[in-house]
């Protein structure tokens, strides 16, 4: 791709994205199969065109994405292109009972996506956590201009864990009365490119020639640990947004988490090597062979080549990539803040027995009008934060104030957070609540540099703190949530509603998200309960 586009280097930029501006349009018919990913079990998943893994998704930069989905579920689903701003679009960001409802089953529903940003992303399901289940795949956006490095090729590695039963079997025993919390941990196996990630297809490498490979955790619960031993990995991009090289020995990804890094061959093929991935959780326990898993491929320079083992040694002395270490490639200062919250994770057992998540107060719920609905139909009320209902967690913001979030997480849990339509400045990261293990080393103070790298899924380690700041220049509802679907389904999440009174003037629903509400039932005017004012009843009562 770069090298295509070294060759009409002497013609502008812009004309360069306005002659080549693409639609971009793919059919998804999104239905259930039987698989086996893992090499161990059978089961059912949901994958798009009878596939799985599906292709992922190609774009440039200046392109319209075009996915006409038709629902061969026997529930309603929903897309949503993560990290993708979706500037004056809010409808077509597919958070579900959110800024739409599902799409019913049997129906269709064509997202238009413009590709305005640049980088590596993911396309997944987002109602229900159907992507759990399958119905998640890769989205690269091509840049119209160089890179910070020069690169000759484009490699996309995918990693994902996968569970040997389906997310509504392992929520429903989460959120069971009977059992005690937490249930027994899974301990689910590690893909590659969509296939068990020791069946790999090998990565090819020319000597001398340079690759950008674009990794991407598209797990649910899980970190991955990505290095190709003997090779330096040059970070360009993390979760969209380009940085100033940065050499690490490896990639560490939260889930939802990615990065762009340029690896340099070696100058001969006299061997091959082995690349690692590493599935693992901190906050499950740690059993030989199942967690972490440790996967291995080949880096193959020549056929048959012998394999040169590179001992990587203690993994605590290796650089891993972090982002208080990167800086925005475009030198973005500090913003200063104009608003902030502050806000601590935790769960909590209900009087009904259940045990649920809290960013906010109370756990989340979607409320029975779907909040960009309401944003849109309640005038000058939309303002008001109390109109979308208690469990929405909904904080309106202003136009192009700054806003910090400090998350305390003083739990033994990890936390990966993510915000839809921005990216954060993330800032600090600290000591939060105590320690279990009275011998471990004290948590340390770590804030950025000069540039504070930006992206859009950030890390809480357990016993940490972290702040990030976001500029909230795109008026639209956007969730922010935990993008571990566990914590997710058990309330760790809320609801930014950002100028609301600019949206109203801004957007325009399209009418097909009106109707497929109306066929579900589910009111698209009034305020979280569908009523007028500050009347909320008929909304479910906060869990006690
Ligand atoms: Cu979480």
């Amino acid at each position: 791709m770069y090298q295509s586009l070294l060759g009409s280097a002497l013609v502008a930029a812009a004309s360069v994205l306005l002659s080549q501006a693409a639609r971009v349009v793919h059919d998804w018919d999104i239905g259930y199969l039987t698989v086996n990913r893992d090499g161990y079990t059978t089961r059912r998943a949901i994958g798009v065109n009878g596939q799985l893994p599906f292709p992922p998704v190609y774009a440039t930069k200046g392109d319209t994405l075009v996915i006409n989905v038709h629902n061969s579920l026997d529930l309603p689903t929903s897309i949503h292109a993560h990290g993708i701003f979706q500037k004056g679009t809010n409808y077509m960001d597919g958070a579900g009972l959110i800024t739409q409802c599902g799409i019913p089953p049997g129906e269709n529903f064509t997202y238009e996506i413009n590709a305005d940003q640049a980088g590596t992303f993911w396309i997944h399901g987002h109602y229900n956590h159907q992507n759990v289940d399958g119905l998640r795949t890769p989205l690269v956006i091509y840049d119209t201009e160089p890179a910070a490095l020069e690169y000759d090729e484009d490699m996309l590695i995918f990693l994902e864990e996968w569970y040997s039963n389906e997310f509504s079997v392992r929520m429903a025993e989460v959120l069971n009365p009977l059992v005690p919390f937490p249930p027994p941990p899974s301990f689910p196996y590690g893909l590659i490119n969509g296939i068990n990630g020791n069946d790999t297809a090998p990565i090819t490498f020319v000597p001398g020639r340079k690759y950008r490979l674009r990794v991407i955790n598209m797990s649910s619960t899980e970190w991955f640990k990505f290095s190709l031993p003997g090779h330096q990995l040059q970070i360009i991009e993390a979760d969209g947004v380009d940085s100033v090289p940065h050499t690490v020995d490896g990639l560490d990804l939260g889930p939802g988490q990615r990065y762009s890094a340029v690896v340099t061959a070696h100058d001969t093929d006299q061997y091959n090597y082995q690349f690692n991935a590493t599935l693992y959780a901190n906050f499950v326990p740690f059993i030989p062979g199942m967690n972490p898993r440790y996967y291995q491929g080949l880096i193959e320079y020549k056929t048959g080549a012998p394999v040169k083992t590179i001992a990587q040694g203690d993994d605590r002395q290796m650089e891993w990539s972090d982002d208080v270490a990167l800086k925005a490639l475009d030198r973005q200062p500090l913003m200063p803040v104009d608003k902030s919250f502050n806000w601590t994770i935790s769960s909590k057992r209900y009087s009904n027995n259940i045990t649920l998540a809290i960013l906010d107060e109370i756990p989340f719920q979607p409320p029975l009008v779907p909040p960009l609905f309401s944003a849109m139909s309640m005038g000058d009320l939309a303002l008001n934060d109390t109109i979308y209902g208690p469990q929405t967690r909904a904080h309106v913001l202003r136009l192009n104030e700054v806003v910090e979030i400090v998350i305390h997480n003083p739990t033994a849990l990890d936390h990966a957070m993510h915000l839809h339509g921005h990216d954060f400045q993330v800032t600090e990261y600290g000591p939060s609540g105590t320690q279990v293990d009275p011998d471990a080393p004290p948590i340390p103070v770590r804030k950025f540099s000069e540039w504070p790298m930006r992206r859009d899924t950030f890390v809480v380690p357990a016993f940490h703190y972290t702040k990030v700041r976001f500029h909230a220049d795109n008026p639209g509802v956007w969730m922010f949530h935990c993008h571990m679907d566990v914590h997710f389904a058990m309330g760790l999440a809320l609801t930014f509603v950002e100028a609301p009174d600019v949206l109203q003037k801004q957007q325009i629903i399209p009418q097909g998200l009106f109707d497929m509400c109306h066929r579900q039932g589910i009111p698209t005017s009034g305020n979280g309960a569908g009523n007028a004012g500050f009347n909320l009843t008929g909304l479910p009562p906060i869990p006690n």
